[in-house]
């Protein structure tokens, strides 16, 4: 498949806030309403407003979605807030194509990555400025914002790695990241 990328331009990321930009950059919004059944409060969920932004994603495609052999990049800008007891997150999924990996690497805030393999073992790491998470083939990934400010994070994964989301919806993760007298816990 032709992997050259289809603009010579470089593309920019702003080391203090993470902004992506530069042509051909795209961006993804993802409001409460879009993310209907997946926090396990789901009368607190109602009782918000629906189009209050969870998190945005800017990234860049220098290939086709699809393309074998190229690679993607792109930042998630997390906002702090909870539903109920439960922290903003994410929607979380596996790559389509099963054994395709990626890196996250945390620019701002503080956070959680939630892994969980096929078998649904789930486990964590922390996110703080300057982590490095290698998520492996096979491993559904979904970031939590624990703290007060927008959790930032930079993202590479291959171009056709794909996103099943569907699985994540019928089954979620094995486990929540929950508010527990002021401080979050595994769940
Ligand atoms: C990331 C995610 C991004 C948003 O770029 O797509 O953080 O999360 P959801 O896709 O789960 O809504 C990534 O993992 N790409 O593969
Ligand atoms: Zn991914």
């Amino acid at each position: 498949m032709n992997t050259t990328p289809t603009s010579s331009a470089a593309t920019f990321f702003d080391l203090k806030s993470g902004l992506i930009t530069g042509d051909g950059v795209e961006e993804s919004v993802k409001l409460l309403s879009q993310l209907e059944g997946l926090f396990h409060d789901e009368a607190a969920w109602r009782k918000m407003d629906p189009e209050t932004v969870v998190y945005r994603v800017r990234f860049w495609r220098p290939v086709p979605d699809g393309t074998k052999g190229g690679l993607f990049w792109g930042a998630t800008y997390l906002e702090p807030g909870k539903v109920g007891d439960e922290y903003f997150m994410t929607h979380g999924h596996f790559h389509a194509i099963r054994d395709r990996a990626e890196y996250y690497a945390t620019v701002s805030g503080t956070g959680a990555l939630l892994l969980m393999n096929e078998g649904g073992q789930t486990w964590s790491q922390t996110m703080t400025v300057g982590t490095v998470h290698y998520i492996p083939g096979g491993i559904a990934h979904r970031v939590v914002n624990t703290g007060n400010e927008p959790l930032v994070f930079l993202a590479s994964w291959p171009s056709d790695a794909g996103h099943d989301y569907a699985s994540i919806r019928t089954a979620g993760f094995g486990k929540r990241i929950l508010e527990r007298d002021g401080m979050p816990c595994l769940i």
